[in-house]
């Protein structure tokens, strides 16, 4: 019997302290080579079985892309990457903290010729129902992704403000940050051709967007959600009806206050914590 051990994922991912700096100046980075080459077919696969059996939950957001959530927890190849120390090194220096948790795992693929329609600017601050701004996404795609399938742009140092908390992702979130940049003459980076295993980094602040997918091929993308183990749940409610559902879906059993912590919340870099 042949058993794979994921030897490639032990090794730390090396960042320089220019790219540390790059990711906290504007809140999003592009790395290269951040899935080992070794490893991506079998990420794929598995991801892609994952999807199709949570099929029943998937949910289709403003026809930009089809989500699913938590495939960790039901797919071990899945699950050797989402708890690897390689990716959480990478979201703990960005972030700035000693170990992070996962928030949840996502799917985003966008269909193919023009059906998985652009991806609106938004800020996911909106969504997120923790007391910390310490959060962080990883978005890798798992086929090559050029420009006209629907890469992220973003907004260089819109980390910085909340200014679009208010909006969940919508074509009101995409005219009112689109008027923003326009007005306050902000930096968008564009989208860059990403090859299979490159990922960006994005904060929960960063206003982030796509564009829609033009190729024939859908764009199978996957995402890891990080954030500070140290964080909490907030005192106050949350302001608005998916913070809240959020809460409960993410942090079961955990109170106002309390650490944002539960047995959907693994610590990864010292997983006792
Ligand atoms: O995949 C997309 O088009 C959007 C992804 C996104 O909004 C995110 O990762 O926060």
């Amino acid at each position: 019997m042949v058993f794979h051990t994921h030897v490639a994922l032990a090794e730390d991912y090396k960042l320089s302290q220019t790219q540390i700096d790059e990711y906290q100046n504007n809140g999003h980075i592009l790395l290269r080579n951040v899935i080992p080459e070794s490893e991506i077919a079998e990420l794929r696969t598995a991801v892609l079985r994952a999807h199709e059996a949570l099929n029943a939950q998937e949910e289709d957001f403003q026809k930009a892309f089809r989500v699913t959530q938590n495939l960790w927890e039901i797919n071990d190849a899945v699950r050797a990457h989402v708890l690897s120390k390689r990716y959480a090194g990478i979201a703990a220096k960005f972030l700035g903290c000693r170990n992070v948790r996962i928030y949840h795992d996502l799917t985003f693929f966008k269909e193919g010729l023009g059906k998985g329609k652009p991806t609106p600017w938004h800020q996911d601050g909106h969504y997120w129902p923790l007391d910390t701004e310490k959060c962080i996404t990883l978005w890798v795609p798992l086929t090559d992704c050029p420009v006209d399938m629907g890469p992220m742009s973003f907004v260089s140092g819109s980390h910085l403000n909340k200014d679009a908390e208010h909006l969940p992702i919508s074509d009101e979130s995409d005219e009112y940050i689109r008027e923003m940049v326009e007005r306050e003459n902000l930096s968008v980076a564009p989208a860059q051709h990403m090859n299979a295993g490159d990922a960006t980094f994005h904060s929960c602040w960063t206003y982030h967007a796509a564009a829609s997918n033009t190729t024939e091929n859908t764009r199978i993308a996957f995402a890891i959600a990080y954030y500070d183990a140290d964080a909490t749940i907030p005192l106050q409610p949350p302001a608005n009806e998916r913070r809240a559902a959020n809460l409960a879906r993410w942090f079961p059993g955990t109170v106002p206050g309390g650490p944002a912590v539960s047995e959907m919340n693994p610590a990864i870099l010292s997983p006792h914590d």
